[in-house]
């Protein structure tokens, strides 16, 4: 009976063990019909490094923040201490679709369903050999995607094991970039500073699209880490749960998406979501309860101890000098 109760307190604690790695990172991306793997985390799997993936290997499947800290933190450039290259760079055709599919560090689905998706890109003279550095203005917004007309946010098709499809714009010059993939997950960002990124990078090789780098001239260019900050209204969203499951106008932080004149620049909602934004603006000011739902919450993990964390350090200290890749 004993050894029973046991049993079933250590499945619990497997249980709860396990959700601390529920997260996620990006598993498959693909591109021009080729899909390719994307690596575990280091946490997860340090030996997980793909010879295919042009997918940057990321540190922890644990979220930045959007603290004061962590938004100024070189993390944001390319995800937590991310690998400094991946070993191909994916052919990309202007114009065309890019997809992404998250998995969780459990090798479950992608777990949250609040808050928007947002995709970068950063010119480089070679995809493999690039990090920008942090005061780099060099990243252009290609696309961001917030909620639907019934206030269904695009984490939700992650949720439900989707990917996510990203045009890549036409008329951007031929050449390499980083392309970098944003998820913010504002399940607790009713709490300054508690909004939630998994990001990460992934070299692309651009043909077909515009040729010389003409048509980036006068494009919105913003730095990762500097773009954001801790009280950006979509960010830091006191009334996030105050909509009752439908639609409101949420500002998607950072620049305007490539392409976009200034005046659709800000989130346009469609006529008839415009007419229920109207709606929703007038029932605003109406007093809302004080109580903020608690979600289910992804608090960072204190930093593990032992051989396997010196040995990760080591690794992590080893991809800072690209040549120790090769
Ligand atoms: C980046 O993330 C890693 C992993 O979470 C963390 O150990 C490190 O302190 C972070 N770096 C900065 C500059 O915040
Ligand atoms: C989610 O999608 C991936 C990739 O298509 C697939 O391998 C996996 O089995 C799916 N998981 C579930 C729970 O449906
Ligand atoms: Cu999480």
């Amino acid at each position: 009976m004993k050894s029973a109760t046991l049993n079933h307190y250590s499945l619990l604690i497997l249980a709860v063990t396990g959700m601390t790695h529920a997260h996620g990172t990006i598993d498959v991306f693909t591109a021009d019909g080729v899909s390719y793997a994307g690596p575990e985390s280091m946490d997860v799997d340090p030996e997980s490094l793909p010879s295919d993936s042009p997918v940057r290997q990321i540190y922890t499947l644990e979220p930045i923040l959007s603290t004061v800290v962590d938004l100024a933190s070189s993390n944001m450039t390319c995800g937590p201490a991310p690998a400094s290259s991946a070993p191909v760079t994916a052919s990309v055709t202007a114009g065309s679709t890019i997809s992404f599919h998250y998995r969780s560090g459990n090798n479950g689905v992608w777990p949250h369903d609040v808050g928007p998706v947002i995709t970068y890109m950063y010119r480089c003279t070679k995809a493999e050999a690039c990090m920008p550095s942090a005061g780099d203005a060099g990243w252009f917004k290609i696309d961001q995607q917030g909620m639907d007309e019934k206030g269904v946010w695009a984490q939700t098709a992650m949720m439900r094991n989707e990917s996510i499809n990203v045009v890549v714009p036409s008329t951007v010059p031929d050449g390499d970039y980083l392309v970098r993939h944003e998820v913010i997950a504002l399940q607790n960002a009713v709490n300054r500073g508690q909004a939630e990124f998994y990001v990460s990078c992934t070299q692309v090789r651009v043909k077909g699209g515009s040729s010389g780098s003409g048509s980036l001239d006068g494009v919105e260019m913003v730095a990762f880490p500097g773009a954001y900050a801790e009280d950006d209204p979509g960010l830091f969203v006191p009334d996030l749960y105050d909509h009752d499951g439908k639609a409101f106008p949420y500002a998607f932080p950072g620049p305007a998406i490539f392409g976009a004149t200034p005046a659709i620049a800000v989130a346009s909602p469609s006529p008839s979501a415009r007419v229920l934004s109207t709606a929703i603006a007038a029932t605003r000011t109406a007093p809302v309860p004080s109580l903020t739902p608690v979600r289910a919450s992804c608090t960072r993990r204190k930093q593990s101890t032992g051989r396997a964390s010196v040995r990760q350090q080591r690794l992590v200290q080893g991809r800072l000098n690209p040549a120790s890749l090769r």
